[in-house]
């Protein structure tokens, strides 16, 4: 934890959820870590490291641990540990006492986790407790029904080189056994897989597909298995997926999730930041041009933003606004060097260095980013960072002589830990060669079955990358999220009367019901109250209708997001500026629905003071302490508005309101907003935040160490440098905001997902029985893009030449690709048998019911 300057043991944190399935009190970072310190050529440090992991690591706790994350991290540490400890012994000079210590470790870990894969299936539980395994009830654990794709995939290379290095078959055998079942669940029309399988039965539970969160290293292994292992029935189960990936899922520079049995149909409109090893992997496959394309459009976020938020939408607005320090992009960043020896990538690899260092340097190591928008950190520093960032950077810039071993006698796993080459040619009893025969013709001369070569890829065109990456340079910037609203208004002005506006809808009003219908739009009561509205193109009664249907979505949307908007206000940052933290260390913020609005006004600046009391629920008792400073105050017995009051009578500038909740964090709490008193709060000028406790006392710990603290309120962290400590103090901008509310309100961050409490406000507005724009989960069902039938052909939704397209086109190609796709289905006339089109439907809801449920 690189805020607070401890390690974060699981059980004596609050529970972030599932990222903590990866902590099993077995010294994850030091163990994900060893073989980056051989690459960084810290063989002092690597033998240290070795020994402390051999005298303090225990694999025997009672602990219940994520399968998937245990073998990438733990085994894949402890195995890529060993492959370097063997060579160096092996030069004579270091680590002469080993004797195969890592590995007896990773074998007793191997063993720990094979319980796991006792289901019919063969695909193992997604977690297992490392004392007690599965079945018995002190476990915790066994009663799950369902794995990510990508969970019970990704298992192939570090239990084959622990076969292979031990000699005991049973680890490779199991790996291969669950690769087998997911290669004979595939879809076998689109050859896709879904997002997450039942262990049990095999049925694919969520039946989107792309190439990131919960499928990514599911198809890394089954290219880096041929390459491990040499054996060809894992590269024809690779180049069958990635045709289906290129054929359906790439949409260059975009890679976008569709639907495994109508893989023409998007299946979001947003991209995760997990997808960013796709170029990488494509690089290895030897299809350069769509890496360099896809790398340049998430470079181009990336200076956007400083980082790649966790999620962003195809008009490369952010999603999901968290980054933690993820190593894909730098290390796709890492293959494309590789492949091009273009010097661009160096600059690339630079801007990443430096935005790490200006941005998420902290006292104890680098914070991983809370919302890149606002700058502000979250105290975690995930061992991925070290394991792949640190190495994949290093390398970049590494020439051969800099590192102590030929990198090119390893293949990296999907953790970047190292796993010698010549293990394809040891302990092999498992490999099938030659099964061609159950594998799909593929007729592309791409699949021609060798590694990618600089020599070749670029004979004499050291210009290549730059010319495929010239015509996105503005794909990002000149990117048209508000297209629609042009289109629309030119349809008013040629005549077109749209036939129901968003804004005047009813879901009562059997007319509009009928409208609706007849634009192909369908109405799903949600078991939770809310209400979705689906698209379908198809069922439109003609392509005008379904014209005028997308025009009606995308207003909802509109409104939607506006409304959101309007609903809740955006974090803000507290950033330490003074001695020693000069600006490194940001804090995420609530927002207060009153007092000076900090994203109109300029930061404020000032030393903290505790009020005196500490509640801040009278008047103070010493003023002269917080006059012209921020003053820290504690949550709790009286009204956010009242204190703000006290603290501003006695002339502070500012207010950070710490919570009393004692380990409560923005680690795991949803951004907490402070609302008014419900009476006119124009009288408080000045500025309020809230803290959680943990934040809070991090403050709280530097006024204790240093005294004189001082601090940053602000809507966006400012650059930090080490002359923040020489600027001016800047005087505060008073400001009122005319808002209240009439109880504190907890904002959630899932931005398509409404309370109760906003459904029950908005059935009090103006039309009572209107169906409130918020009320529709736009992300999941109003995607215009859903109706695109062949995603192959709708890429100029992003212009590559920096103009918007025009949407009628998009309109008119979808409507024409989508006649091409269904021959069986004609406008105005459907000869789709009602009950196949119900089926599709109850797909479709079921699909989006999942994904709403389990995003990532
Ligand atoms: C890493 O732990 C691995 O690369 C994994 O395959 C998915 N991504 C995380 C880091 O983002």
């Amino acid at each position: 934890m690189p805020l607070t300057c401890r390690g974060r043991v699981r059980g004596q944190e609050p529970s972030r959820g599932d990222v903590d399935d990866a902590l099993g009190k077995f010294s994850l970072t030091l163990i994900d870590s060893l073989d980056t310190l051989v690459v960084l050529n810290k063989t002092k440090e690597f033998e240290d490291a070795v020994r402390k992991v051999l005298r303090d690591v225990n694999l025997d706790n009672d602990v219940v641990v994520s399968v998937f994350e245990t073998n990438i991290r733990v085994l894949g540490g402890l195995l890529g540990g060993h492959s370097l400890a063997i060579m160096l012994k092996e030069k004579g000079e270091y680590m002469q006492w080993y004797n195969d210590e890592l590995l007896q470790m990773a074998k007793q870990l191997g063993y720990k986790l094979l319980p796991a894969f006792n289901t019919t299936s063969g695909l193992p539980y997604p977690r297992i407790n490392l004392k007690f395994g599965i079945r018995k009830p002190e476990a915790r654990t066994g009663t799950e029904t369902d794995t990510c794709t990508a969970c019970a995939g990704t298992l192939i290379l570090e239990f084959a080189a622990l076969s292979r290095f031990t000699g005991a078959t049973i680890f490779e055998e199991y790996a291969r056994k669950a690769l087998d079942f997911l290669w004979e669940k595939r879809q076998r029309s689109s050859n896709l897989v879904g997002v997450t399988i039942n262990i049990h039965t095999g049925d694919w539970v969520r039946k989107d597909s792309g190439v990131g969160a919960g499928i990514d290293s599911y198809y890394e292994y089954l290219l880096k298995a041929y390459v491990l292992l040499g054996d060809d029935s894992f590269l024809e189960r690779f180049n069958t997926h990635y045709d289906a990936i290129m054929r359906y899922i790439s949409q260059p520079p975009l890679l976008l999730d569709v639907h495994i049995h109508k893989p023409m149909l998007n299946a979001r409109t947003w991209m995760d930041a997990l997808l960013a090893f796709f170029p990488g992997l494509q690089v290895l496959k030897g299809d350069i041009r769509p890496a360099i394309e896809t790398h340049e459009m998430l470079y181009q976020v990336i200076k956007k933003h400083n980082f790649l938020p966790e999620a962003f939408t195809t008009d490369f607005r952010v999603h999901w606004a968290q980054h933690p320090l993820r190593p894909e992009f730098a290390e796709s960043t890492y293959f494309l060097y590789k492949a091009t020896g273009d010097p661009y990538y160096l600059e690339v690899g630079k801007t990443l260095i430096e935005n790490l260092n200006k941005y998420a340097r902290v006292p104890c190591g680098f914070a991983a980013m809370k919302d890149v928008r606002t700058g502000s950190h979250e105290d975690r520093m995930d061992s991925f960072f070290l394991a792949e960032m640190f190495k994949y950077l290093y390398l970049l810039f590494a020439d051969k002589e800099d590192i102590i071993f030929d990198i090119e006698d390893y293949i990296f796993t999907t953790e970047a830990h190292l796993l010698p080459l010549w293990l394809s040619t040891t302990n092999q009893s498992m490999s099938k060669k030659n099964t061609t025969s159950e594998y799909t013709e593929l007729d592309d001369s791409n699949f021609d079955w060798t590694c990618p070569n600089t020599q070749i890829l670029f004979p004499n065109d050291p210009l290549y990358a730059q010319s495929i990456r010239e015509p996105l340079k503005n794909v990002v910037d000149k990117s048209c999220p508000r297209g629609i609203i042009r289109v629309r208004e030119e349809s008013f002005r040629s005549g077109a009367k749209p036939p129901l506006r968003a804004r005047d809808f009813m879901a009562t009003n059997p007319e509009h019901l009928e409208i609706l219908k007849k634009m192909g739009v369908s109405l799903i009561h949600l078991k939770d109250g809310r209400v979705q509205l689906v698209q379908h193109a198809i069922q439109a009664a003609s392509s005008i209708d379904a014209e005028d249907g997308l025009r009606f979505m995308q207003e909802m949307i509109e409104l939607s997001s506006q409304q959101q908007k309007e609903q809740q206000l955006p974090p803000r940052a507290v950033q330490i500026v003074s001695h020693p933290f000069f600006g490194r260390v940001v804090l995420t913020a609530g927002p207060a629905q009153f007092g000076l609005d900090l994203s109109k006004h300029k930061e404020t600046r000032g030393f903290v003071a505790s009020s005196k009391p500490y509640n801040g629920c009278s008047e103070l008792t010493n003023p002269e302490a917080v006059m012209g400073k921020i003053a820290l105050i504690q949550r709790g017995q009286c009204m956010f508005a009242e204190k703000a009051r006290n603290i501003q009578n006695a002339g502070a500038i500012g207010g950070i309101v710490i919570d009393d909740n004692e380990g409560s964090s923005s680690d795991t709490a949803p951004l907490f907003q402070m609302a008014g008193d419900g009476k006119d709060t124009d009288d408080i000028k000045i500025p309020m935040l809230f803290l959680f406790s943990k934040e809070g006392s991090i403050i709280l710990d530097a006024i204790r160490e240093y005294e004189e603290v001082e601090v940053l309120l602000s809507d966006k962290a400012k650059d930090r440098d080490p002359e923040m400590e020489n600027e001016e103090q800047p005087s505060s901008e008073n400001d009122s905001q005319n808002q209240s509310a009439e109880q504190m309100t907890s904002i959630s961050q899932e931005v398509d997902l409404i309370d109760q409490e906003s459904l029950e406000e908005s059935s009090l507005n103006s039309h009572p029985e209107s169906l409130s724009p918020a009320d529709i989960d736009n992300a999941a069902s109003v995607s215009p893009s859903e109706q695109n039938s062949n995603p192959a052909e709708n890429h100029e939704t992003t212009s590559l030449d920096g103009e918007c397209t025009d949407l009628d086109n998009q309109l008119q190609e979808q409507s024409e690709t989508e006649e091409d796709s269904s021959p069986n289905v004609s406008w105005g006339k459907k000869v789709q048998p009602i009950d196949s089109i119900l089926a599709d439907w109850n797909e479709d809801i079921e699909a989006f019911e999942m994904m709403e449920k389990d995003e990532l």
